[in-house]
Parts: C-alpha cells; sequence; structure tokens
C-alpha cells in the first residue's frame, strides 16, 4: 500500500480550522484523490464530526482525549482511513487547545509511520482578530494562561496559516503578515479565506509536496498549559427537539444569540460554541468564537416538528456552571409545545495533559 500524505491543521479554539478541512475536502475530491478528514475532542458527539460527515467525505472520529495524549487513537484513525477509505490524503484536526504537537504528534508520526505516512508541515491556523492582539502584547481576550497555548502554538508551527482574509483589508493583511513574520521568523506565513477561497489552492500545495515536518521543538511549561487548558469549561450535548411545527433557524438563532449575551454579561471568555441543527437533509450551523459580535450562521433546517441538535461549548467558566446556563437556556428557549430531550450530555474541564510520547529530539526526514 503506498504511503498517505497527513496534513496536520492544528491551531486555537474558533480559527477556522473544520471551515478549512471541508473546503480542503471539496478540491482534493475534485482534484480526483481519495480524501479522510479525522476529528478529535475530549467527549462524543462532536458538531465538527456532524458537519464533515455531510461531505461525501469518510470521517474518523477521535474522541475521549487530544491526539498526543491518545497517539494510539490517532494511529487506529489513519489506519481505519487508510484501509476503508483508501485516503491518499488525511486531514486531521487536533483539540485547539492543544499544544506541543511537534513533540508528542509529529516526531513519533515521522519516526513510527515512516513508510506509511508522510506528514505534512505543521499548519497553525490563526484568526487575524486574535493573532493582531498577541503579536501587540494582549491576551486576545484569553485567561494568560489559555494565551500562553496560543502563542506557543504559533511558536511551534512550520507554516502560520492567517485565516479568514475575506475579513481583513489588503493593507492589514501585508501589516500582519510581515508582523508575523517578525515575531515567529522559522515559520513560514501563509494566509487564506476558507469563504472566498484565497490562499487555498497556495496552501493545499505547498503541504502536499513537503515533509518538513516539526522543524523544531519548543519548551513547554506543563503547568501553565494544564492551566490553560483547566480554565475552560467543555460541554458537548446531542438533544431531541419536538412538538409544534417550528422555524428551526429562529430557534438555533434564539439559542445561540441567549446563550451569547449570557457570556459577554458574565465577562466569560469564549473558546468556542457551535451547534448543529438537523431535518434530516436539512441543517445549519452556528458558531460564537468570542464575544456577541463573532455569531455566525450557515445553512437552514428549515422548518418541520422535530429536529436534532447538537451542542459544543468551550467557554471559561466551571462545567458545572456552564451546564447549569445551557439547560436552563433551553428550557427558555423552548415552548410547553416544543420539548427537548437530551440523548447525552457531558460537561468536564479537561484534565491536565499527559502526551504518550514527548521526544526531545526532531527525527530527522529524508525526501
Ligand atoms: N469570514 C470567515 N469566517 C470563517 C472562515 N473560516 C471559518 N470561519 C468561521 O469561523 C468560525 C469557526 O470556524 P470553525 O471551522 O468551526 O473553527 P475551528 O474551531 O478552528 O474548527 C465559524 O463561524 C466559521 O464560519 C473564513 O475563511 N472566513
Ligand atoms: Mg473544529
Amino acid at each position: 500500500m503506498k504511503a498517505t500524505r497527513l496534513i496536520l491543521v492544528g491551531g486555537f479554539l474558533g480559527a477556522g480550522k473544520t471551515t478549512l478541512l471541508w473546503e480542503a475536502a471539496h478540491r482534493i475530491m475534485n482534484g480526483g484523490q481519495r480524501i479522510g478528514l479525522i476529528t478529535n475532542d475530549q467527549a462524543p458527539d462532536l458538531v465538527d464530526t456532524a458537519i464533515l460527515s455531510r461531505n461525501e467525505v469518510k470521517v474518523a472520529e477521535v474522541n475521549g482525549s487530544c491526539f498526543c495524549c491518545n497517539f494510539s487513537g490517532l494511529i487506529a484513525a489513519t489506519q481505519k482511513l487508510r484501509k476503508e477509505a483508501e485516503a491518499d490524503i488525511i486531514i486531521a484536526e487536533p483539540v485547539g487547545s492543544c499544544t506541543d504537537l511537534s513533540a508528542t504528534i509529529v516526531q513519533p508520526l515521522k519516526e513510527n509511520l515512516r513508510g506509511e505516512l508522510l506528514v505534512s508541515p505543521l499548519t497553525v491556523l490563526v484568526d487575524p482578530d486574535r493573532l493582531s492582539d498577541i503579536l501587540n502584547g494582549g491576551n486576545a481576550c484569553l485567561h494568560p494562561s489559555a494565551a500562553y497555548i496560543f502563542r506557543k502554538q504559533l511558536e511551534e508551527s512550520d507554516i502560520i496559516l492567517i485565516s479568514k482574509t475575506d475579513l481583513v483589508s489588503a493593507d492589514e493583511l501585508t501589516l500582519l503578515k510581515e508582523k508575523t513574520q517578525l515575531h515567529f521568523p522559522d515559520s513560514e506565513v501563509m494566509t487564506l479565506s476558507s469563504v472566498s477561497g484565497e490562499g487555498l489552492d497556495e496552501w493545499l500545495k505547498k503541504v502536499q509536496n513537503s515533509v518538513n515536518a516539526g522543524k523544531r521543538l519548543v519548551e513547554v511549561d506543563y503547568d501553565v498549559y494544564a492551566e490553560g487548558e483547566a480554565v475552560l469549561g467543555w460541554l458537548n450535548s446531542n438533544i431531541e427537539l419536538s412538538g409544534e411545527p417550528t422555524d428551526w433557524d429562529s430557534f438555533a438563532r434564539k439559542l445561540l444569540q441567549d446563550l451569547s449575551q449570557q457570556f459577554d454579561r458574565l465577562k466569560a471568555s469564549v473558546g468556542h460554541v457551535k451547534l448543529i441543527i438537523e431535518t434530516g437533509d436539512n441543517y445549519m450551523t452556528g458558531n460564537l468564537t468570542g464575544q456577541g459580535e463573532t455569531l455566525n450562521f450557515r445553512g437552514s433546517a428549515g422548518a418541520s416538528a422535530k429536529a436534532r441538535l447538537t451542542l459544543n461549548a468551550r467557554v471559561e467558566m466551571s462545567p458545572e456552571k456552564l451546564e447549569q446556563i445551557i439547560r436552563k437556556t433551553l428550557d427558555s428557549c423552548t415552548t410547553r409545545n416544543l420539548e427537548f430531550n437530551i440523548i447525552s450530555l457531558r460537561s468536564l474541564s479537561p484534565g491536565r495533559p499527559t502526551p504518550t510520547f514527548r521526544y526531545d529530539h526532531v527525527v530527522p526526514v529524508f525526501d
């Protein structure tokens, strides 16, 4: 069996990783190659998996732990996609609050799967607003330890890929690119919009033609890293809605708007809150990646008597408080004639990261 190309797309929560996976998968398929995608989370019921599975692409989910702490889960997912989808290319999205991927994932992959996988340069996708604030010495509206993770992700990257360029003027982008290159001289800085398509082919070409992955290791203080992850409450839930015919798009908008207002009022930093509401073939996605103005909706689930809601939230507060807010908001958004039935709900605060491997040297690659 020939070697499969593995492209890792890291970057903080809300940077645009899943959107990029979706767009890149389409381009790769249209180019005639077979593609597989891997999602990753601390708990099941991932909105990302639900979204990506709507493509005709095979998706494998590694849940219960991040790739770094469950290296064998990542390997099993790549083997599955190699076997079942005969994937020429696999794109994997690690958990957005993970860092030290060069030492814990890229080096072990290069050493242990030589011949099976061609590992691409480690791409770290970054939201232009958050990046700009970090470069100006700010914390991108994050807890200082979460901002530490954000910076470490950039520091260890082979490619820093500035996302959402459709939201930035050409002049601002040029400046941001220059400044990023000055701060992170060892990384290649590229830009991309998954909405306009700008930069997508250039990035794909770059990562498909190089095995220069994990060029360096960075020092990571695991106490700060652990704190940065632990400050986030994490909630994944799958909910059945049924009752009177309902306009699901308005329902989803109201739910996410209400949640956003409450987080803003509590001054709780939002890593990411996302949902998908599905009614058979129709679906709508909603995203919140910071304060209220970042709310974003796509698609339409139409109107009917039944829908399935998957909701994922990563917000700076205790998981108990997050769960309480979400249960209460669901309650207030449903009426007597519209009921919700929670099929599953997990809320947690990520434990200290304990990677399966942590290499102290860069594994050489031979072209
Ligand atoms: N304007 C714009 N929004 C984007 C782009 N890529 C992603 N987004 C939005 O950013 C939010 C987070 O995207 P997502 O792919 O879920 O991020 P992830 O958490 O890194 O996987 C969503 O609201 C997306 O619609 C882009 O290129 N342009
Ligand atoms: Mg994602």
